[in-house]
């Protein structure tokens, strides 16, 4: 186990920085972990493991938004369906009139002869849009669906 000191000028919980003040913080992590955390840094072209920290907590952040499902959130459905599927487009088309959820914008391109591609760009509760995404996951003729899951996040 690799370990260093805690240097935080703050007490966790007793004394908050301001919050677009950048913290330098020391934390102690098993050598394991720290080479697995390198490795994403190197893979994943962040300029610092500060930076790949930040956005694993902001994951981690989101997440919480869709587990909580108390507040609204922003979501990207990708489908990919067959585009002679008889009666596909108009269900798709209904099922996205929901009052629950709002459809912001969708767009559509022909990939080829067969297959059709669409992202639609849902905003609501979280339950709802997983509610909506599976019904349109699971329509006959849809091949492919895949939920991306957003939210504001204060910095
Ligand atoms: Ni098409």
């Amino acid at each position: 186990m690799v370990s260093s000191t805690v240097t935080t000028t703050h007490m966790i919980g007793i004394d908050m920085p301001a919050k677009d003040e950048l913290e330098r913080i020391s934390i102690s992590l098993p050598g394991t972990l720290l080479q697995e955390m390198d490795k994403r840094v190197v893979r994943q072209g962040y300029s610092s493991r500060s930076e790949l920290i930040r956005d694993l907590i902001r994951e981690r952040l989101v997440e919480e938004k869709w587990e909580g499902d108390v507040e609204q959130v922003v979501g990207v459905l990708t489908i990919c369906f067959d585009h002679h599927q008889r009666g596909l487009s108009d269900k798709l088309a209904d099922l996205q009139h929901n009052k629950y959820v709002n459809v912001f914008c969708s767009t559509h391109i022909h990939m080829d002869h067969h297959n059709c591609l669409e992202t639609i760009i849902l905003k609501g509760r979280p339950n709802e849009i997983e509610k909506l995404s599976i019904t349109l996951g699971g329509l006959k003729g849809v091949k492919f669906a895949r939920l991306t899951r957003a939210s504001i996040i204060e910095d």
